[in-house]
């Protein structure tokens, strides 16, 4: 049996999406939760491959980046797998893979830090249940380097955010599409399935976007495999950043 060790951050979507494949594939794992920007500096000293979150160490091999774990999963346990056998879906899982990789867990995290650059506050919220060896409230009455980092490190910027926004319907109605397609939401999840459901799941954790999602087959796509996730954003984000998402036709009332 695999041993594992899972180094996170509280929130971090694409720890989650592997904290739930881990799960799902039945591997016992410990998780290591640290701070932004400091997990850096922790996972260099470690000598990962590479200095982001998520970063997981099994069987003494190192893997950093979530889509990478995912294929080292189906490597150490090939069941039950990630990724079809068939060559042709196994590429259409791979592709959307990426894209949640690569655009909507990216705008997510955009979003999430534009967010609390306004009010820092509720990173209090995401810290439930992780260890990260400091008081919550002392974390974050220090974390304004922090976020200030993660806001440069991620090109945090209001017009970026603001075109994710402007994006964010048209995300989701891709999402449900591969519902509809049957590429995501099937009795067996892939790695597709895991990365989207996290960022989306994640987005969800912010009043100003989580009426534009619950309803929908994407969110409860992402309910159904992601589940519990701290977090709590209140509405905090400019209104007419949100008019595309009011437009988008979701008839839904904020927690
Ligand atoms: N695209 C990467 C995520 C990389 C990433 O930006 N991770 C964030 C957490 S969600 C991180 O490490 N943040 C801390 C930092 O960059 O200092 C993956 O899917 O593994």
């Amino acid at each position: 049996m695999s041993r594992a060790t899972l180094y996170v951050i509280p929130g971090s979507h694409p720890a989650m999406a592997v904290r739930r494949m881990l799960e799902h594939k039945g591997i016992p794992y410990k998780r290591i939760d640290l701070m932004p920007v400091i997990s850096r500096g922790v996972l260099k000293a470690m000598r990962f491959p590479g200095v982001t979150i998520p970063s997981l160490r099994i069987d003494g091999r190192k893997v950093t980046g979530s889509r990478q774990i995912a294929a080292a999963l189906d490597e150490v346990q090939p069941e039950p797998a990630l990724y079809p056998a068939d060559s042709a879906m196994r590429v259409a899982v791979e592709d959307a893979e990426r894209w949640g990789e690569e655009v909507l867990a990216d705008g997510v995290r955009r979003i999430l830090w534009n967010a609390i650059k306004r009010d820092k506050q509720p990173l209090r919220t995401y810290m439930t249940g992780a260890k990260i060896g400091l008081p919550a409230g002392l974390a974050i009455a220090t974390a304004g380097p922090i976020i200030a980092a993660e806001i440069k490190i991620n090109d945090v910027n209001d017009d970026a955010v603001r075109a994710d926004l402007a994006a964010f319907p048209g995300w989701l109605d891709r999402i449900d599409g591969w519902i509809a397609d049957g590429l995501l939401g099937t009795e067996t999840p892939n790695a597709a399935d895991f990365q989207i459901a996290a960022g989306v799941r994640l987005a969800m954790t912010l009043r100003d976007l989580r009426p534009a999602i619950a309803d929908r087959p994407a969110g409860e796509h992402a309910m159904n495999l992601i589940g519990d996730y701290p977090g709590d954003v209140p509405a905090v984000l400019p209104p007419e950043w949100l008019e595309p998402l009011k437009e988008s036709g979701s008839t839904a009332q904020p927690a």
